[in-house]
């Protein structure tokens, strides 16, 4: 393929951004009652200035009964109580603004809260005129003639149990692919498109700088609702009749040209189930839609024991070869998102890298160099900048995620995992892991609230926190400050394109990228062994970044990286 020079590659502020994510309910808190808030994150903007990140994604803050932690959202143009107040808001956006931060917010618009207003009228009766904004259906007759009603197919919840809810007002059932306080939108009905870009519209005018959207690859489902192929013998898969569904596409060019395509702003598309052909329709380089999606498949990589739900750790050629298909079958096309962690996903050193003491730092650092050398635009989430880890619960009661526990109890009452297995793989796995409070010191509650926090704190956060890491110069924080540094000021990292390297090897991950005429190399020792590395012995030109200091000629040490760049 001819190299693409960065003039023929449309250039935008959001491919040479890096992204920095925030769960407000666990980044700090400001008024003592043990939840975060819109007040503590105003309060570390010169922290987030000074790691370099260009972009804040702030996880929803709207009003909500917090059954999924804000993803359940009753009113679009509201601040949720415990998050504080529009006008905390407006200064949070301005006072990011000045710290040169932009503010992109969470859109979670394939469902709403069940408090939303919109479904209390729907639920109140079959001709209320928001009947048609959610997805009521029918019972089924109960196949033995007996006078039971059923719901009408087999689908199961993200969040266990039935997709369907009967509601004894009319009779119905209707539809939620989350939790029951989750109903699922009606897209099909232009009432709700147009609403939902009213909304849209309207952050848009308050300054907001793009949108991060909720499952939106969910938003257009099968019409004729089949039943799924059923999963551990519980209910049936949605995925293949919810997700990139017959209108997804329509209804986001819809939302292009009615909102997104008049401000400067920039999108990136939760799309669970996306491949990568579908991917060059969301994230079309030609602007129709979204800018970006997000994939799964390296973060579902390993199949699991019960539904998602595994201890064991993907390995490096399959991650590999994930990683390495969205890289180049995406070339030219469509702009890729890079992540290893989110408020979804256990804590990326304990995923993919090792958080033992003996190579939590270095491994850590590793994990960013190989993610920020890649093509797409990189998203760290608060406090993998700091390389803090997994939790450990050894009790159902001090989990807070409604998917963990819900699982918890599906697996273990259906005796299709014990409750010893199903506790390990919440350790390994549960969203949880993500949602432990920010570790800012080694003071009380890691700086995070003076209250008691809505969940447990890490015990390690007297070693791994903000304040010990700012006064390192080797810590993992400075070394994600240079990673962005080096992408703010190097072309070839943004536009570059991608050709994987060793594409064999069992220890190392190694890449190069090129662009008019430079070339950089990127060496990733995914082990925790010296490894050979006849790569490392080639004049690659100079050295960027290592998390070393002395190198072994030929080889690369424990979770060595190493990076390369020769001019032309
Ligand atoms: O997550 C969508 C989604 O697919 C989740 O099921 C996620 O992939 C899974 O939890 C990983 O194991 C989005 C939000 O990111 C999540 O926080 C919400 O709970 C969910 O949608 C419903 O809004
Ligand atoms: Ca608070």
């Amino acid at each position: 393929m001819m190299p693409v020079n960065k003039d023929t590659e449309k250039k935008a502020w959001w491919k040479e951004a890096v992204i920095y994510q925030i769960y407000p309910r666990s980044f700090a808190d400001s008024n003592g009652d043990g939840i975060g808030d819109l007040n503590g994150i105003r309060r570390h903007l010169d922290y987030l200035e000074k790691l370099g990140v260009d972009v804040l994604w702030i996880s929803p803050v709207y009003k909500s009964p917090n059954d999924d932690n804000g993803y359940d959202i009753s009113d679009y143009q509201d601040i949720m109580t415990e998050f504080g107040t529009m006008e905390d808001f407006d200064c949070l956006l301005s006072e990011a603004h000045e710290h040169h931060l932009k503010i992109v917010m969470d859109l979670v618009v394939n469902h709403t809260s069940d408090e939303h207003a919109w479904f209390v009228e729907s639920r109140k009766s079959k001709d209320n005129p928001h009947r048609d904004f959610y997805i009521w259906k029918d019972p089924k007759k109960a196949e033995d003639g007996s006078d039971a009603l059923l719901p009408p197919n087999n689908w199961g919840s993200c969040f266990s149990g039935s997709a369907w809810q009967f509601d004894k007002a009319t009779g119905m059932y209707y539809l939620h692919c989350f939790s029951k306080k989750q109903p699922d939108l009606n897209w099909d009905n232009p009432k709700v498109r147009d609403s939902v870009f009213g909304m849209m519209d309207w952050w848009c005018k308050k300054g907001i700088d793009g949108f991060r959207m909720d499952v939106i690859s969910m938003i257009s489902k099968d019409p004729s609702f089949p039943d799924g192929k059923v999963m551990d013998g519980l209910y049936g898969d949605i995925t293949p009749y919810v997700c990139n569904g017959p209108h997804v596409h329509e209804y986001l060019k819809e939302m292009n040209t009615r909102v997104l395509s008049r401000y400067d702003i920039m999108t990136v598309g939760e799309t669970a189930g996306v491949t990568v052909d579908e991917a060059k329709k969301y994230a079309s380089s030609d602007g129709s839609e979204l800018n970006m999606v997000f994939q799964f498949e390296h973060v579902g990589a390993v199949p699991g024991k019960v539904g998602k739900w595994t201890d064991e750790k993907p390995s490096l050629p399959v991650l590999r070869k994930i990683l390495n298909k969205w890289q180049t079958e995406l070339e030219g096309k469509a702009w890729n998102s890079l992540y290893f962690g989110n408020h979804d996903q256990p804590r990326s050193v304990s995923r993919f890298g090792n958080d033992s003491p003996a190579f939590r730092v270095i491994s850590a650092k590793m994990l960013a160099t190989c993610l920020h050398m890649m093509k797409g635009t990189p998203y760290i989430f608060e406090g993998d900048e700091l390389g803090m880890t997994n939790i450990h619960f050894d009790s159902l009661e001090d989990f807070r995620d409604i998917e963990s526990i819900n699982a918890y109890h599906e697996y273990t009452d259906k005796g299709l995992a014990t409750p010893e297995e199903m506790m390990r793989y919440l350790n390994e796995l549960s969203r949880d892991n993500a949602r432990t409070p920010m570790q800012w010191t080694d003071g009380k509650n890691a700086g995070f609230s003076d209250g008691t926090p809505w969940s447990r704190v890490n015990p390690n956060y007297k070693e791994i926190n903000a304040e010990v890491e700012l006064a390192d110069p080797d810590s993992v924080f400075f070394y994600y400050q240079k990673l962005i540094r080096l992408r703010h000021t190097t072309p070839v990292i943004v536009y570059g394109i991608f050709r994987p390297l060793l594409e064999d090897s069992n220890e190392i991950y190694a890449y190069e990228r090129t662009l008019d005429g430079d070339t950089l190399t990127c060496l990733c020792n995914f082990t925790d062994k010296e490894v050979a590395c006849d790569l490392c012995s080639k004049d690659l030109g100079n050295e960027l970044i290592s998390n070393y200091k002395e190198h072994v000629p030929g080889a690369l040490q424990a979770y060595e990286t190493r990076v390369f760049l020769k001019k032309n």
